[in-house]
């Protein structure tokens, strides 16, 4: 559809030598069909294909790059280590030093253990919440995504409260037999579980603000909810902060919401682009990790000083810069922006955004959960997704996926991107009418109540 000629030649033969072509499946393109674009270089919020073709980036690589494509100060930081050699497989300071952010920056978080990845974060909190609290099941939400992690990679079983089944070949209904999904959303299911599992279950793991099924937000009290069933029923809370982390605000979702997990899984943006994921809680839990405790887990490259030296920089300019309003102010704009262009042209859809992530979904229903996100017309996304591309902007190549804005987009690209989301609404079938009564921007409805706090 909208790839050029070197793309589709590249893509060709990625596809003899790399499964389906790519390194992560979404990026495959399958979910709005057509060949992905392979790109040769990004610089701020602009990406270069490999034909030559600029795009406005709101993937941002799928969340870390919240400060733009190849920050000067974060590249000369990257230079200034990788000058001093990569990796050592021993202590450096520059480990002591991003940890010390993380912990001033998230006040639950007395001590981290660095990982290379997102999955591995999450796999080894898993891992430590069974060892700490001495029990095997896990509670998680539908719809969720915490890596692929194999006792997560598991759908709902029949009931709320029943066992969980294997959503990946590969992996054993043993394993997903210990985990508990449930829906998003809905404290009674919680309330449920526990009722029926309560000294079972190790741990509960929540998106604080969920972004694997699109942006869904968290009705108020929510999280509130699921950190008092922990505490009564002695499971630990852990949040999955691998795309909330230092993206909802300096610290994440839990400084805005104000719930302290007992463990928190960070990723993206604290490795500034490199490859580092991160948990952390209370010392008491941490201290049962290896070579301090029983619970054993390790990486060759957790920690390395070029992928710390990126975090460190991207941490400090987050923190001296504060771009946490204009991000959400922008965000705002482009959400009733395209809430009012629906409304215009007659189109269904629902814009769930908070601080700088948002997702469009092409149904009239309130998104509130995987039921509400699945109910969306995917066939109007891809449609969506192929204008707003033909027209350089660059969205999620996934309806169940955020879109992210960094520091480098201005009102500019918000005005670009709304005149593009223009001619792109004309390609999802709708029509314009002019006699359309628009409510002005402050008027536009917001689809669900917004939890103070988020
Ligand atoms: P990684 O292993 O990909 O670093 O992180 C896994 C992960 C954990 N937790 C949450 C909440 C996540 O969203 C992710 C990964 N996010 C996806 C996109 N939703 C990464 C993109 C991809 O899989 O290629």
């Amino acid at each position: 559809m909208t790839a050029g000629p070197k793309s589709k030649r590249l893509f060709e033969s990625a596809q003899e030598v790399l499964v389906g072509g790519v390194n992560s499946p979404v990026r495959a393109f399958r979910a709005v069909g057509g060949t992905p674009l392979f790109i040769q270089k990004a610089k701020g919020c602009r990406m270069l294909d490999v034909d030559g073709r600029w795009y406005t980036d709101f993937c941002l690589s799928w969340g870390p790059m919240i400060l733009g494509h190849a920050h000067p100060k974060v590249v000369m930081a990257v230079q200034k280590a990788i000058r001093e050699g990569t990796t050592f497989g021993a202590p450096t300071e520059r480990e002591v030093q991003l940890a010390q952010k993380i912990s001033e920056a998230l006040p639950s978080v007395q001590q981290v253990r660095f990982t290379s990845s997102g999955t591995e974060a999450v796999m080894s909190a898993i891992r430590l919440a069974r060892a700490f609290t001495r029990r095997n099941k896990v509670v998680k939400f539908i719809g969720s995504y915490h890596g692929h992690v194999d006792q997560l990679l598991v759908k709902a079983g029949s009931g709320a409260a029943t066992l969980g089944i294997p959503d990946s070949e590969g992996v054993p209904d043993s394993w997903a037999q210990d985990t508990l999904c449930l829906p998003y959303n809905s404290p009674k299911a919680v309330e449920e579980a526990f009722g029926r599992w309560g000294n079972e279950i190790a741990c509960v793991i929540v998106e604080p603000v969920a972004a694997n099924m699109g942006v869904v937000v968290p009705q108020a009290g929510y999280l509130k909810f699921l950190r008092d069933m922990a505490l009564k029923h002695k499971a630990l809370l852990i949040f999955d902060e691998v795309v909330t982390g230092f993206r909802l605000a300096y610290g994440g979702a839990q400084t805005v919401c104000g719930v302290d997990p007992d463990l928190t899984c960070l990723g993206k943006i604290i490795g500034g682009g490199f490859p580092v994921g991160a948990y952390g809680g209370r010392k008491e839990i941490m201290e049962k990790v290896a070579p301090t405790g029983p619970v054993y887990q390790a990486g060759t490259l957790s920690g390395n000083p070029v992928a710390m030296a990126a975090g460190i920089e991207t941490l400090t300019l987050l923190k001296e810069k504060d771009p946490y309003p204009h991000l959400a102010r922008l965000t705002t704009w482009l959400a009733n922006g395209i809430r009012e262009r629906g409304l215009r042209y007659g189109i269904p859809l629902q814009v769930n955004h908070t601080a700088s992530v948002l997702t469009v979904f092409f149904t009239d229903r309130p998104v509130v959960d995987w039921e509400s996100a699945k109910s969306s017309n995917t066939d109007r996304f891809a449609s969506f997704f192929h204008g707003l591309l033909r027209q350089g902007v660059y969205f999620p190549p996934a309806q169940f996926e955020a879109a992210f804005l960094s520091s480098a987009h201005t009102p500019y690209d918000i005005e670009r991107v709304l005149q593009a989301i223009d001619k792109s609404l004309t390609s999802v079938g709708g029509r314009k009418h002019p006699e359309a009564k628009v409510p002005s921007q402050s008027k536009i409805a917001r689809p669900h109540k917004v939890p103070a706090g988020l």
